[in-house]
């Protein structure tokens, strides 16, 4: 079953048509705020009615259902119940659509908006309402130590040795809608290709950073390009 594992890491371009900005677009995210200031701990240590503030936003926006999952989305829950084995998506975003699409064997390496985290105790709870320097966590019940779920440059992503064993065992890697800067999710494609046999494709809107390190690219909306790889791969037919 180990041979047939399908690795499909994801990045902001799959929820863009689901209404959610990427981050490196001309629209995106970060021409509207500076990372140093929203997305390192340092902004956090300087600012953080700022930080809180932003993510507070973007959380609104979620919990108020106008970002639903959408066909691409729903083409990897779907590629997950038939696919004949192993389908691990890792996840750059920390909004919630993939497992509102029906995904389940899913990793946040970069955390989850709709969860807070306090930096004292480490209690990990849901958070669909604002946070603030008044929120209380409730494993330590200390005032002020509750931040977003989530990871910022400098940070250690979340749950590398599982994504690791994913990658080492996988036979195919795909990645959707990610303009390779970060890493070290940019590297996963040069990792998995060193390993030896697995197949690598990159499935987004316009040829990302790394491109020219897969074996295969598929350029246009992840509503479309996702569906119709998903299809492919369940049919048996060749994707490229
Ligand atoms: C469509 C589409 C449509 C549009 N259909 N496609 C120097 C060299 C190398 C590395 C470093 C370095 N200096 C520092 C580092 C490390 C640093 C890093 O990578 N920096 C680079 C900027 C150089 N990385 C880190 O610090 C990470 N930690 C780390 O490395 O720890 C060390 C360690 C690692 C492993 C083991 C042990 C130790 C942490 C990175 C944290 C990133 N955090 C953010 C914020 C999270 C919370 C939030 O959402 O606010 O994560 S930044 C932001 O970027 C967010 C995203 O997940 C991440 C990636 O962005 P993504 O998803 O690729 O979005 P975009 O906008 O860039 O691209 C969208 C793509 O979609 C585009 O290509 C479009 O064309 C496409 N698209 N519409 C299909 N409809």
């Amino acid at each position: 079953m180990a041979d047939e594992a399908i690795v499909v890491l994801t990045g902001a371009g799959i929820s863009k048509e689901s209404g959610l900005d990427t981050f490196r677009d001309t629209d995106g995210v970060w021409g509207r705020v500076r990372l140093e200031d929203v997305a390192t701990p340092e902004g956090y240590r300087r600012n953080p009615q700022l930080v809180h503030a932003f993510y507070n936003a973007r959380r609104r926006q979620l919990a108020s259902g106008s970002a639903q999952p959408n066909a691409a989305h729903l083409a990897l829950a779907r590629l997950e119940r038939e696919w004949r084995g192993e389908v691990v998506v890792i996840t750059q975003n920390i909004d919630d659509l993939h497992e509102r699409a029906g995904s389940r064997n899913l990793i946040h390496m970069h955390g989850e908006l709709l969860k807070g985290r306090c930096d004292l105790c480490g209690e990990i709870s849901p958070w669909p309402d604002d946070l603030d320097l008044d929120s209380v966590c409730p494993g330590c019940n200390h005032k002020g130590r509750v931040r977003p779920h989530v990871v910022w440059f400098g940070e250690v992503p979340l749950d590398m040795p599982l994504i690791f064993s994913a990658l080492d065992r996988c036979r195919t890697f795909v990645a959707v809608g990610t303009s390779g800067n970060v890493y070290p999710a940019a590297g996963f494609v040069t990792h998995v290709r060193s390993r030896g046999p697995a197949r690598t494709i990159e499935l987004n809107l316009e040829p990302s950073l790394g491109a020219t390190l897969f074996h295969e690219t598929i350029y246009g909306p992840a509503t479309e390009v996702v569906p119709e790889f998903v299809e492919a791969i369940l049919a048996g037919r060749k994707t490229g």
